[in-house]
């Protein structure tokens, strides 16, 4: 690949990636880890020989857990040395709500009182840093709020902890004069056997409940939507009409299996055209960021070669969804499908316009005799895809 290269990522690409993504190490419930570790430091600059435009962090992926605030105030120093010298910009951070064994029974939601504090104390010190680093979005994955059984918790009590776990973060970001919008992310299951919040749409149901809910959006996953067996372009299409897309995690998945974060478009190719498609169309205007892993096959090299592929795919996805855009084969059938209706203006409800739709009279059989030709049109689509249109 060369500069010239038209699927050469830009910094106006916005593509990011976590530092625990690059930095996974490959280890799966069954078997060890099969990469060293590879610092922040050597993190952002892996991200920037490749050409991503920014880096997301959990506290402890930069800071551990039990540091002293001179050892956090240190690495926080170097890590912003290597972000400039890069030219990557911090523009999300989370916490670590899961790894820690304190949150076994979850963190917001925990039964015990303390934990709840605790995931609250940390939750503002993330912040802290995440403010530090110039981040604007806040992340919130609440992977431990589930159960085994419910037995050990009434559902709603959850709901009702979580709702004041995010009112207080709330404030603490008015109090502070973060800026912070916060972007809630839902998973089916995994760690847990199940999460509460399962699904963008309940957490879309969730946020008006809050005390600032114009602070709150969501960070939708391809691959927990797809876990779930949901097409996921339509959960973020809907974040996106309520205003809510304030981040999104590209990655991949097959159905029915365990969270794989598999490269981006590596599974299916074609969901992953109608997001970039969708993404592109509207003009969303936040980060690309990748939320997935390297094969556990691969070594450091392979990592880059990961990275490289997410954004590669996803500027191809974007010239093909220009290229769908501008198919005058695809045009005049998008046409055709929403052309000719005699349809009586509908508008706005008045008692005038109920009564002419009342006493409208309708041709069902012209109606139906209409051609919808998707069979062409998503053939074209294919034909697009494989390169050739
Ligand atoms: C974890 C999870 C991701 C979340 C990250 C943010 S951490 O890797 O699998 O989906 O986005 O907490
Ligand atoms: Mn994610
Ligand atoms: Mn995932």
């Amino acid at each position: 690949m060369t500069n010239n290269d038209a699927y050469q990522p830009k910094p106006s690409h916005k593509f990011s990636f976590g530092l625990w993504t690059l930095g996974n190490r490959g280890r799966d419930p069954f078997g060890d880890f099969v990469r060293p570790v590879i610092s922040p430091v050597e993190i952002a600059n892996m991200l920037g020989e490749v050409g991503a435009w920014g880096v997301n962090l959990h506290d402890n992926d930069l800071v551990p857990i039990d540091a002293t605030p001179a050892e956090r105030d240190a690495i926080v120093r170097e890590f912003k040395k290597a972000c400039a010298e890069n030219k990557l910009v911090v523009p999300m951070a989370t916490v670590s709500l899961f790894f820690h064994p304190i949150f076994r029974d979850g963190a917001f939601t925990a039964n015990d009182a303390e934990v709840r504090a605790y995931a609250l104390q940390k939750t503002m010190r993330a912040m802290d840093l995440g403010a530090e680093l110039g981040a604007k979005i806040f992340v919130l994955w609440g992977g431990r709020e589930g159960v085994e059984t419910d037995a050990c918790r009434r559902a709603d009590d959850a709901v009702k902890r979580l709702r004041e776990a995010v009112n207080y973060l709330c404030e603490y970001n008015l109090d502070q004069k973060y800026g912070f919008k916060f972007a809630l992310e839902a998973k089916p299951n995994e760690p847990r056997a199940d999460i509460y919040m399962a699904t963008t749409g309940h957490y879309l149901g969730f946020i008006p409940t809050l005390d600032h809910p114009e602070m709150v959006g969501v960070n939708p996953e391809v691959a927990h939507e797809q876990m779930a067996g949901l097409n996921f372009m339509h959960g973020v299409a809907q974040a996106w009409e309520a205003g809510k897309l304030f981040h999104i995690d590209l990655n991949d998945q097959m159905p029915g299996r365990y969270d794989q974060d598999l490269r981006f478009g590596s599974a299916n190719f074609k969901s992953a055209f109608w997001l970039v498609k969708f993404l592109e169309d509207v003009n969303y205007e936040g980060p690309r960021h990748f939320d997935a892993h390297a094969y556990r096959t691969e070594d450091f090299c392979g990592v880059k070669d990961f990275a490289r592929g997410c954004m590669r795919t996803y500027l191809i996805l974007k010239e093909k969804a220009a290229g769908w855009n501008a198919d005058k084969e695809i045009r005049a059938i998008l046409q055709e499908i929403s052309a000719g209706s005699n349809s009586p203006p509908i508008g706005r409800y008045s008692k005038k316009g109920a009564a002419a739709l009342l006493a409208h009279v309708f041709n069902k059989d012209a109606i139906c005799k209409k051609r919808l030709p998707y069979e062409r049109l998503d053939q074209l689509t294919v034909d697009l895809l494989a390169g050739l249109r």
